[in-house]
């Protein structure tokens, strides 16, 4: 059979994109970080959340193992991080207290340099074991700079080594500058950070788990920013099909609990995010999606142009009112601050035209849309 149904949104596919999202906030991301003494895992990890050399991650909050090399961090409520140079003690250490099943970490890391060497074979092996995914990566890439072939070999003598299978990628870094005896006017030599972060996020969105991770590695009015950037390409892609009116306050509802996750790290509520929509609306309406829906589109609930033009302005305007009350140490529950400044923006939006508003929404371009989102995003 070809023959295609028609998609068509209702208020249940509202009320489960909500439930997705409460339920991902909610989850742990478990990273362990393997290799030899030196090799920059330490340096790595500061480079992968962000670390500048006044701010280590070290100096945040590192617990050695009592009894073994686990150096453990603890980002947030739901990120962990172990360190160690190999799996086997992070293993035994836990077995004490909270036992890690095979499968169980989610990221693991294994972070090799210079020349290729066997014994890294049996922690590779034990990792892919243990971890849903494990990124292999060749740090200390600098070495090279005035050798570059021998980047090349050295990288297919690891792959050799690991007995890696050709799709698997050997992530080239470097994560130079955060020893503490360099001096001071030394700048952090940082590369290929972007392509492996990119990659572990990449990888956590299977299981609903990324944005807890990228939580602890970016600056928060960024991923703010990025979140809103996705929710207007849902509400884009979403505007015209049947439903979708109480869909787009779906899509709403779950970007305010991203936002209050980013900035406080705690899951909020879909039950207290469907409350915060109506605080957005003009007239006073009832607290359910598809009355907020209803208080902004028109009563057909079928959308055209104009209509979606509103609904677009009506998703930044609230979003970023949302990422400005935060910004601004208030919170959910300050409705007067968030009622005057959510009139502030949608005034700015109603002024540029939401028509033209909507002009740029429906491009989906990322470019075009965050030029848009930094006059209410700083
Ligand atoms: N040249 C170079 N040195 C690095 C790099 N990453 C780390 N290091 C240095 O290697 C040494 C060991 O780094 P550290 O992060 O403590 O390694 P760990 O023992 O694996 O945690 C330190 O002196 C770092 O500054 C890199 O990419 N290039
Ligand atoms: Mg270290």
């Amino acid at each position: 059979m070809s023959e295609q149904t028609e998609k068509h949104y209702d208020e249940q596919d509202a009320e489960k994109l909500l439930e997705d999202v409460e339920k991902n906030l909610e989850k742990k991301v478990v990273v362990a970080i393997v290799g030899k003494v030196s090799t920059g895992k330490s340096s790595l990890l500061n480079a992968l959340f962000n670390k500048t050399k006044a701010d280590k991650l070290a100096h945040v909050g590192a617990i050695s193992g009592v009894t073994t090399k686990v150096t453990r961090f603890q980002l947030g409520k739901n990120v962990e991080i172990m360190d160690s140079p190999g799996l086997g003690d992070i293993i035994k250490e836990n077995s004490d207290a909270t036992r890690i099943a095979m499968g169980e970490i989610d990221v693991g890391i294994l972070v090799v340099s210079d020349s290729a060497d066997e014994s890294q074979k049996a922690h590779y092996d034990e990792l892919k074991a243990y971890c849903k995914k494990v990124f292999v990566v060749l740090n200390k890439i600098d070495i090279y700079d005035k050798k570059k072939s021998a980047l090349d070999k050295v990288t297919n003598q690891w792959s050799e080594v690991l007995n890696l299978n050709e799709e698997d990628i050997i992530y080239q870094t470097c994560a130079d500058g955060y020893d503490p005896d360099y001096d001071d006017d030394i700048e952090l030599d940082i590369r290929g950070i972007d392509v492996l972060k990119r990659d572990i996020l990449q990888f956590l969105k299977k299981y609903g788990k990324a944005l807890v991770l990228e939580r602890e590695m970016e600056k928060k009015s960024v991923l703010a920013k990025r979140i809103i950037y996705s929710s207007l390409v849902a509400v884009a892609g979403a505007a015209f099909i049947p439903g979708s009116a109480v869909y787009i306050t779906g899509i709403q509802g779950a970007a305010i609990m991203s936002i209050h996750y980013v900035y406080t790290g705690e899951a909020l509520s879909k039950k207290s995010a469907v409350a915060a929509l109506p605080l957005f609306a003009s007239q006073s309406i009832g607290s359910s999606l598809f009355l907020v829906a209803k208080s902004f589109l028109p009563p057909t609930g079928i959308i055209d142009v104009a209509a979606a033009g509103v609904a677009a302005g009506v998703t930044i305007a609230m979003l970023s009112t949302v990422n400005w009350v935060y910004e601004n140490d208030y919170n959910l529950d300050d409705k007067k601050e968030l009622k005057e400044q959510y009139q502030v923006f949608y005034g700015i939006l109603k002024n540029m035209g939401l028509k033209e508003i909507w002009d740029i929404v429906k491009t989906r371009d990322r470019k075009k849309i965050m030029e848009l989102l930094s006059q209410f995003v700083k």
